[in-house]
């Protein structure tokens, strides 16, 4: 049996361990990406190692992010980052170039290639048939400095498509279909790949967006083959030469299998407040709509774009709906304006803002008070908007702009009755402008790295120590998100250079107290449900938590990114081997776990717990490498022993 695109990919980037899934692999890292919101931590992680400049073949570092300047914090986030990247040669895209994702197909993703970004989204580079995974910040610091990455060797799901999508019918769609399917937790411990006759029909924008949102099942990563479509986006951006073709062999299989008849996929659209929580857009028909925000994080192309504005063309926006663009990226923007889409946009009284990532994150554009708003962007955890009882709906632009339009949720395939499909591709020829991209200088010795008040200094851990005395501090319950335990936004998000500061945030709109109940207890417990943790890659909900005393979390399942963060900071994930047992620990127990450290250490699964005094057996799935960490307090301080011997 031939290989798959994945398995190709990983093999040719193996650098440790055997391609079968559930073992420990560790892969070469050719690209990485960080972003200002994780980036200023991961910054500081790279300079801990020590390393004088970047040893991988591009990193790249986004502000996108943080764009509000409010007061001097992200602000002086934004100079540490942009000499930071100077001095250790990172290429840098400014402030109102754009969202990571986007630029990155555009200007830097080449097939083929593996990338290493410290933001879930980082597979949207699917477009373009890269191997893109989203990381913690101090997993890509380490792959900056030349270390390789290592994960679970993942399945690959092969997910087959067939037939053409009918017109007011797009990738967000395909992607909301897979999450009506496979809900928040199908694709958890696997690469989704996809193949069959329908992939052609699909530009590579539209791919972006189905790669992007396959963070919302928890896969490891999505890949696409690179084809045709793929090599004219590519020459659409004047990168044509990079293009290869890459495809998977013609009897390749795969561990598990889906299909979708492109042809019969419908407008969809995830309610409050959970992105598979999918119906069909027909089925909500005529809910009021507040507010509509399109572009952020995905569905911010030129492609995404121009639909919109072809819909609005010569039209207004309904009365008392307020209408928001966010683009992809400043060269998004150029050729909306260059193609005429800039003024129907403000003739129809839409509200346009500049390329970033604003709402997605809350940093702006909150709902009011119950209001509805419906958004292209791929996450609708409860408050993540900035508002705590918001009511957050995903969708496609098209359904999108329906709303727009007719001011009620409404089936996109009615604009037919107003006027025929306006078919938008992408362009043959970009306007191309590369000035929001600072490139860094051959040698960056003599730049000083300016870190103004804002920036402070990583906390030390302490290592494990031989036993584990702590309180329950919170019990929650399934699928809670990064959002959840450590909150973005306005208020919290330029606090993400300072742990001592960002750690008051922790679990803040679950419960206010949990900091202050954290730091009196001293040594803390977290239990949670099944996919604790999922969402965002943001390392800060276990720094942070790890800096308020929690050592240990225990939970039925834990999503991949948030479970390899813990680790890096030396918090035990722990599983309970019976999930019944979840329901024998309440807030306030005390539990003790003997003998921690040799059983970390001499690499024993199944570890007892003491509840009040009852025993309850947990599990630690972990691989030789990840114990040494837990045990020294982390990964940074195993690296540091390593290198000091
Ligand atoms: C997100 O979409 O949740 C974010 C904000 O992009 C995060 C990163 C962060 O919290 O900085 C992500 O997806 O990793």
């Amino acid at each position: 049996m031939g290989d798959n695109l994945a398995r190709k990919i990983l093999k040719g980037h193996l650098v440790e361990g055997e391609l079968v899934p559930g073992r420990e692999i560790a892969i070469r890292i050719d690209q990485t990406l960080l972003q200002d919101a994780t980036g200023t931590m991961a910054m500081l992680e790279f300079m801990a190692t020590g390393i004088p400049r970047v040893k991988v073949g591009l990193a790249t570092q986004y502000v996108d992010h943080n764009l509000l300047q409010t007061d001097n914090k992200n602000a002086d986030d934004h100079v540490f980052l942009a000499t930071a990247a100077q001095r250790f040669g990172v290429y840098l895209s400014k402030p109102g170039n754009g969202v990571s994702h986007q630029v990155h197909l555009e200007r830097f993703g080449v097939p083929g290639t593996t990338l290493l970004g410290a933001d879930s989204h980082t597979p949207t580079a699917a477009g373009m048939g890269q191997l893109a995974i989203g990381a913690g910040g101090l997993d890509v610091a380490l792959a900056m400095a030349g270390y390789p990455f290592y994960l679970t060797c993942p399945k690959i799901w092969g997910v087959k498509l067939t037939g053409r999508l009918q017109p007011w019918v797009s990738g967000k769609d395909v992607i909301l279909e897979m999450l009506r399917r496979h809900t928040v937790k199908g694709g958890v411990g696997k690469i989704i790949e996809y193949y069959g006759p329908g992939v052609a029909t699909l530009s590579a924008t539209d791919r972006a967006t189905i790669g992007n949102m396959g963070a919302e099942l928890g896969a490891t990563t999505t890949v696409f083959p690179s084809d045709e479509n793929t090599r004219a986006f590519l020459e659409a951006q004047g990168r044509g030469e990079i293009w290869r073709e890459l495809t998977a062999d013609p009897d390749a299989g795969y561990d598990e299998y889906d299909e979708i008849d492109l042809s019969q996929v419908v407008p969809l659209i995830a309610r409050p407040s959970s992105p598979d929580n999918v119906v069909p857009v027909s089925e909500i028909e005529g809910l009021k709509v507040d507010q509509v925000i399109v572009g952020s994080s995905v569905n911010s192309s030129f492609r995404d774009l121009m639909t919109v504005c072809r819909i609005l063309e010569g039209r207004r926006i309904a009365p008392g709906l307020a209408f928001h663009i966010n683009p992809g990226s400043r060269q998004v923007l150029e050729n909306v304006v260059a193609h005429g889409g800039f003024m129907m946009l403000l003739l129809a009284g839409g509200q346009v803002h500049q390329p970033g990532c604003l709402g997605c994150i809350g940093m702006g554009q909150a709902p009011g008070t119950n209001q509805v708003s419906l958004r292209t962007f791929p996450r609708n955890f409860p408050g993540r908007s900035g508002t705590k009882e918001d009511r957050v709906y995903l969708c496609s632009p098209e359904t999108a702009a329906a709303a727009g339009v007719f001011g009620v949720v409404t089936d996109p395939r009615k604009l037919s009755e107003l006027l025929p499909w306006p078919e938008v591709k992408n362009p043959d020829r970009y306007l191309v402008d590369d000035s929001g991209i600072q490139v860094p200088p051959e040698d960056g010795r003599s730049v000083e790295i300016v870190t103004g008040p804002n920036i402070v200094p990583f906390p030390e851990f302490p290592a494990l120590p031989d036993q584990l005395d702590v309180t329950v501090i919170i019990k929650v319950g399934d699928n809670v998100s990064t959002d959840t335990i450590m909150p973005a936004g306005n208020k919290v998000l330029p606090f993400r250079s300072n742990i001592p500061a960002i750690s008051k945030f922790v679990f803040e709109q679950a419960d206010p107290e949990f900091a202050l109940r954290a730091a009196e207890k001293g040594d803390g417990a977290v239990v949670g449900g099944d996919n604790y943790g999922q969402g965002s890659s943001r390392e800060h909900a276990a720094l942070a938590p790890r800096y308020l005393g929690i050592r240990v979390k225990i939970a039925k399942s834990f999503a991949r990114i948030h479970r390899s963060n813990l680790i890096n900071f030396g918090i035990l994930p722990l599983v309970f081997k019976d999930p019944a047992d979840y329901d024998r620990i309440k807030q306030g127990d005390r539990i003790t776990i003997p003998g921690v450290r040799e059983l970390a250490l001499n690499g024993v699964t199944e570890i007892p717990i003491l509840v009040n005094g009852a025993e309850i057996v947990t599990l630690l799935h972990a691989s030789e490498r990840e114990r040494r960490e837990l045990v020294a307090g982390g990964l940074l301080n195993s690296v540091k022993e390593e290198n000091h011997g």
